[in-house]
């Protein structure tokens, strides 16, 4: 055990959403998008750029998660050597084909957090019981989520090229005022509803690593304070979206605690968690054409019960 404040007493004080959508809500501040946020999000579209925020899963080079989780294993079922013994699958006509299977963590790649994945006090999201989880997520399951879809305006803010580094540093924090900042020297204005999006280029530094980038794990990341909370809350962020594996900055330095915006945002203001993106091609154009708005689609896997699912976010510019 450490001295770190329990979350109970830490966010006593702290801005809620619970009821805010009615006693059944399951999906949290992605109410913000609706169809007027979608159809100006459309109008961002003028290029034609595609691109596809998602990491390989199965990546030959090794696929960073969250410690204590494994990466996907991919197994060939079948392949044209199923087709070289007496006892091969006979098919009509002589098919053949391929098959295969994953067994993956449903948070072990690019993804999306279900509301209900983490908790303090006995409550998840919206104030149902935690007891609600056990055996899989009755309640604020990914299944919601992932039936409405989240589609509206982002924003692109890159942290590591802001700070004019090719990554940030273990355990580097930055606050919603450093985002301003951020954006400000970016030349785009953050508006209320927007899908936040933030680069720290943390990952490149698992393949660079290898095992050691597990010592003294400390991702860099947001770091908690009740201003920042209430800014969160005042500009109806729907999702944070970021390149690392827990959105946050692991530990928080001034007290200890584990995940603290997990709880802040997630749990009670029901800010949709999306991590593990990939942001450096889009990075990359945004830098050389200095468009950091634009318009992103995602919809998660509909996976009943599930406390979160794989996605592979687009974005159009
Ligand atoms: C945890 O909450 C532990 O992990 P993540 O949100 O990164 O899936």
């Amino acid at each position: 055990m450490t001295d770190a404040p329990d979350l109970t007493d830490l966010l006593a004080d702290s801005p809620s959403n619970w009821g805010k959508w009615g006693d059944d809500d399951e999906v949290g501040a992605l109410n913000y998008l609706g169809p007027e946020q979608v159809v100006a999000a459309a109008s961002l579209i003028s290029s034609g750029k595609v691109f596809t925020l998602q990491r390989l899963i199965g990546d030959p080079k090794g696929d960073p998660v969250w410690p204590g989780r494994t990466p996907a294993e991919r197994t060939q079922i079948l392949d044209e050597s199923s087709w070289d013994g007496d006892d091969a699958p006979a098919f009509p006509g002589g098919l053949h084909y391929a098959d295969d299977k994953i067994n993956a963590f449903l948070q072990g790649s690019t993804q999306y957090d279900a509301l209900g994945h983490v908790w303090y006090g006995g409550q998840i999201w919206n104030g149902y019981d935690a007891r609600t989880t056990i055996g899989g997520l009755d309640k604020a399951s990914i299944q919601p989520i992932a039936e409405k879809g989240v589609v509206g305006r982002a924003v692109l803010l890159d942290m590591a090229r802001f700070r004019g580094k090719p990554t940030l540093d273990a355990a580097e924090t930055y606050t919603h005022e450093d985002l301003l900042a951020c954006a400000e020297a970016q030349g785009v204005e953050l508006r209320k509803r927007d899908i936040i999006v933030i680069r720290t280029n943390y990952l490149q530094l698992f393949f660079e690593l290898g095992d050691k980038f597990y010592e003294g794990f400390c991702e860099p990341g947001l770091v908690y304070s009740p201003e920042l909370v209430q800014w969160f809350a005042d500009m109806e962020i729907p999702n944070l979206v970021t390149d690392t594996i827990a959105n946050e900055v692991t530990f928080d330095p001034n007290n200890g605690v584990a995940l603290v915006l997990h709880n802040a945002l997630m749990r009670n203001l029901g800010v949709t968690l999306t991590e593990i993106a990939d942001l450096e091609q889009l990075a990359a154009d945004c830098a050389e054409d200095g468009v950091y708005e634009f318009f992103y689609a995602a919809a998660p896997l509909k996976v009943a019960l599930g406390s979160g699912s794989p996605v592979n976010p687009i974005v159009i510019k």
